[in-house]
């Protein structure tokens, strides 16, 4: 059988796996209401999280699939599945255009030296415009140095969300055939007979885990036939290093499920289980002497914080996996998998390493689903050192709002040592793109939104390590702090609203130490959510049934890494997440301060 690899990319949302789901579902492999999003968690998010492998048949080929994620947070995840494929489908926007993530995809597909299939998708939107979005996508081409053959794409236009696929805008069409016509026309085949002759050599761009098998490489078999109970050498570029293992198992992509093989042929992607300590990159081979495949970069993380135990006053009561150990097992599972994650485990808590702050929320929702309950530092950024030079992560930053907002914008980048790279107008819009410290964007986020009345867009993504952009003052927001165990009532809420943002409603538990808003002026401020209105004989004109609330900022995992200040924890179970002060009382805090300034 013919094989082709493909993977699907492109910026978020644009319809990357409604399109591959239409695929798998018009060639039999899955039912309807049956999706690639197979994750509880990309389900509720609406995005896809996790890279997946598919495959269809279609006439006498197997097209492997690889839907990748949209979110610029994962782009080196997008980059590795890149390494391992023969052409990608470059989905855009029939109404958007290209937007960042889709130059970014389309700059790493066009290096490796990919011709795209372009696949202009939801023309079904009233306010459509795929020739205008044609356009911009051939200018996007050229501005990134496409070759001749590069620019000599096809392109596909397409309702993903209803199976549908058209080469002229004009045609009549009910299905997918006309894209997977085009797609065994474009992409090169991955198999032959003389491929199979050689010794095999295989490089794993992904891990996954099982229970029973443990860790699994899923990799493409650039040569060679590999067979299931097979020795192998397991050779690592950077070190030259050769070790040895034996394959138990090789599983090849049905539809979305994995069907174990007695073997595999040169061109497929598959699954690997019996090598515990194999990593992204290396080449597994038939002999020692076999030259290893160029090295697969994995982007070294950003960011990083503490998980500990909790240790609330509410510690305990809503999670069903508390202690140290079993948070260190959990952990210990989650690095065979997250290949951007690093842990350093120490005695009584644990230093987490990680790629941005999704990529920490991520993980924390998950952990909070299986019902673990810990808490957590605030996100720090990492410094490195190279040559003597101070080192941290930057980011490059677009903007998109309306034109009037655009003063404001620039005013706070400018604070948080963000530099504009390129300024460019669209219809009343404006779009910036600036490049700046990580560090700087850090807690930016919700204050974006509000900025911008929740009309600006905002994406970003890690460009890498530059020389430290020094002193950065940033305004953070002070915390209110219950200086009370209890109920938070109505009343004493009605009078604190107007001193900040709420996090609680009336009727929440609170205890001494937890902070329940944050402070609009000034510092830290004690007080107390719990008292009820004085019993008095007057009849006050605020009587309690008048009281009217302002909602209040409720906590989500991503939100709260974002508010959280330096002497916090953010208190993470699998019914709440609670902001709360390291230091539980005011007098702790207090000599805990003094204690830092001696
Ligand atoms: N109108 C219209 N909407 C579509 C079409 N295809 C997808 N959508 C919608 O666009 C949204 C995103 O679709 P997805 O397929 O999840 O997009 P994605 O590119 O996989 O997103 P990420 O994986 O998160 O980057 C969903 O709400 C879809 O229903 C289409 O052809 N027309
Ligand atoms: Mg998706």
């Amino acid at each position: 059988m013919k094989i082709r690899n493909i993977a699907i990319i492109a910026h978020v949302d644009h319809g990357k796996t409604k399109l591959t789901d239409a695929l798998l579902r018009q060639t039999g492999m899955i039912e309807e209401g049956v999706s690639m999003d197979s994750n509880a968690l990309e389900q509720e998010r609406g995005i896809t999280i996790y890279s997946k492998n598919a495959s269809i048949l279609y006439k006498d080929t197997k097209i492997n699939i690889v839907d990748t994620p949209g979110h610029a947070d994962f782009g080196s995840e997008v980059e590795r599945v890149l390494r391992s494929i023969d052409s990608v489908l470059l989905v855009v926007d029939a109404q958007e255009g290209p937007m960042p993530q889709t130059k970014f995809v389309l700059k790493k597909s066009l290096e490796l030296g990919l011709k795209p299939i372009v696949v202009i998708n939801k023309i079904d939107k009233p306010a459509a415009r795929p020739e205008w979005v044609h356009e911009k996508v051939l200018d996007l081409f050229i501005d990134l140095g496409a070759t001749e053959k590069q620019l000599d794409f096809s392109v596909v236009y397409a309702i993903a969300k209803e199976g549908i696929a058209k080469i002229n805008l004009t045609d009549d069409s009910k299905d997918l055939t006309p894209l997977l016509d085009v797609i065994l026309k474009e992409v090169p085949e991955a198999s032959s007979e003389e491929l199979n002759q050689k010794p095999f050599r295989v490089q794993p761009f992904n891990l996954a885990y099982d229970n029973f098998m443990g860790r699994l490489a899923i990799g493409r078999i650039y040569e060679g036939i590999i067979k299931s109970g097979g020795n192998v050498f397991i050779k690592n570029a950077q070190s030259g290093e050769a070790r040895q293992g034996k394959m138990t198992k090789i599983f090849t992509f049905e539809g979305l499920k994995r069907k174990e093989v007695p073997e595999a042929v040169a061109g497929d992607i598959v699954m690997i289980a019996g090598l515990p300590d194999i990593f992204i990159g290396e080449t597994i081979c038939a002999d020692a002497s076999q030259e290893s495949l160029p090295a697969i970069n994995v982007d070294e993380p950003t960011i990083s914080l503490n998980f500990l135990v909790n240790n609330s006053p509410f510690a305990g009561k809503e999670g069903k996996y508390v202690t140290i150990r079993q948070i260190r097992e959990r952990l210990e599972k989650e690095l065979e998998v997250n290949v951007g994650l690093k842990i350093d485990f120490l005695a009584d808590y644990f230093r987490v390493y990680g790629r941005g702050e999704l990529h920490i929320a991520i993980l924390l929702e998950n952990m909070r689903r299986e019902g673990y309950e810990l808490q957590v530092s605030k996100p720090q950024v990492i410094f490195k050192e190279v040559g003597g030079k101070k080192l941290e992560p930057f980011e490059e930053v677009t903007i998109i709002v309306p034109a009037t907002m655009m003063g404001t914008v620039i005013e706070k980048m400018a604070k948080r040592k963000g530099s504009i790279m390129d300024m460019s107008q669209e219809q009343s819009n404006s779009r910036i793109i600036f490049e700046a410290p990580t560090r700087g964007l850090l807690g930016y986020r919700g204050e974006f939104v509000i900025d911008t009345k929740g009309e600006g867009i905002m994406y970003s993504r890690v460009i890498g390590f530059k020389p430290s952009a020094g002193e950065i003052n940033k305004q953070t927001l002070a915390s209110m702090v219950s200086m009370a165990d209890g109920k938070a009532l109505g009343f004493s809420l009605y009078n604190l609203q107007d001193r900040g943002m709420l996090y609680i409603g009336a009727g929440a538990e609170v205890y001494i130490g937890m902070v329940i808003g944050n402070a609009t002026k000034g510092n830290d401020m004690s007080v107390n959510p719990t008292k009820g209105k004085q019993l008095t004989n007057m009849r006050s004109k605020a009587s309690d049934e008048a009281l009217t609330l302002t909602p209040p900022l409720e906590l989500t995992l991503e939100r709260g890494l974002e508010i959280i200040n330096d002497d916090e924890y953010l208190e993470v179970t699998p019914k709440s997440i609670r902001l709360r002060k390291q230091f539980l009382t005011e007098l702790a805090r207090t000599r805990a301060k003094r204690q830092k300034e001696l």
